[in-house]
C-alpha cells in the first residue's frame, strides 16, 4: 500500500514534467542554428561599432566625422587615409555600416 502510494507521486511529479522534458531534449535544427550564429555575429558586430562609438563619436551623433575619426587615433595620417577608405558612399560621416565594414564585418 506505501508503495502504490508512492509510484502515485512520483507518476504526479513526473507527468507533468515530461512534455518539458521532451522539449528541451529537442535537437536544434539547421535553421535555429544558423539564426543563432546570425544573431551571435549581429550582437558582436554591434558590440564592436558601439564600442568605436563610445571612444570618438564626440557629439554622440550615432557617425564619425573626419575629425572625430582623425583627431581620436594614434596614427592620424594612416587613419585619414583609413577614413577615405571606408567611407564608401563619400559623405563627411562614417556610419554604423561603413565603421562594421572597416572591422571586417560584411
Ligand atoms: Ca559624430
Ligand atoms: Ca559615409
Amino acid at each position: 500500500m506505501k508503495r502504490r502510494v508512492f509510484f502515485a507521486s512520483l507518476a504526479a511529479v513526473l507527468v507533468p514534467a515530461l512534455p518539458a522534458m521532451a522539449a528541451k531534449k529537442k535537437k536544434k535544427s539547421k535553421a535555429d542554428k544558423e539564426r543563432e550564429e546570425r544573431k551571435k555575429k549581429r550582437d558582436a558586430e554591434k558590440k564592436a561599432v558601439d564600442k568605436i562609438l563610445r571612444e570618438r563619436d564626440d557629439n554622440d551623433d550615432g557617425s564619425l566625422s573626419r575629425t572625430e575619426y582623425v583627431e581620436n587615433a594614434d596614427d592620424k595620417e594612416t587613419a585619414s587615409r583609413l577614413f577615405e577608405l571606408h567611407n564608401k558612399n563619400r559623405d563627411r560621416n562614417l556610419t554604423r555600416s561603413e565603421i562594421a565594414a572597416s572591422l571586417g564585418f560584411d
